[in-house]
C-alpha cells in the first residue's frame, strides 16, 4: 500500500515536470529592419525565407514599415540565422533598435 502510493507520487512528479521542461524554451520575438523591400511582394519572399528556418514559429513581414517580426524557438535557431535567411533571399536585415 505504501509502496504503491510512492509510485503514484513519483509518477505525478514526472508528469508534472514535463510541461515545465518544455516551458524552459519560451519563444522569443525579434523585430528586424529590412530596408530592401521595394514593393508589396517583397514581404512574401522574406516571410517564406524566414518560415523555412527550423525553429521559426511565426513571421510577420510588413512592407509599409519595412520590418519583419519573427517569433522563434531559441533552442532551435537564433537572430543571426534569421538575418542570414533574409540576406540569402536578397534582403539584408538588422535588428531594429527600439
Ligand atoms: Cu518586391
Amino acid at each position: 500500500m505504501l509502496r504503491a502510493s510512492k509510485v503514484v507520487v513519483l509518477l505525478f512528479f514526472l508528469v508534472s515536470a514535463l510541461p515545465l521542461a518544455s516551458l524552459a524554451a519560451a519563444p522569443q520575438t525579434v523585430v528586424l529592419d529590412v530596408p530592401g523591400m521595394t514593393c508589396q511582394f517583397c514581404p512574401i519572399t522574406i516571410r517564406k525565407a524566414l518560415e523555412k528556418v527550423d525553429g521559426v514559429i511565426e513571421a510577420k513581414v510588413v512592407f509599409e514599415t519595412k520590418t519583419a517580426t519573427v517569433t522563434f524557438d531559441p533552442d532551435k535557431t537564433n537572430v543571426e540565422a534569421l538575418i542570414k535567411a533574409t540576406t540569402d533571399a536578397g534582403y539584408p536585415s538588422t535588428v531594429k533598435k527600439p
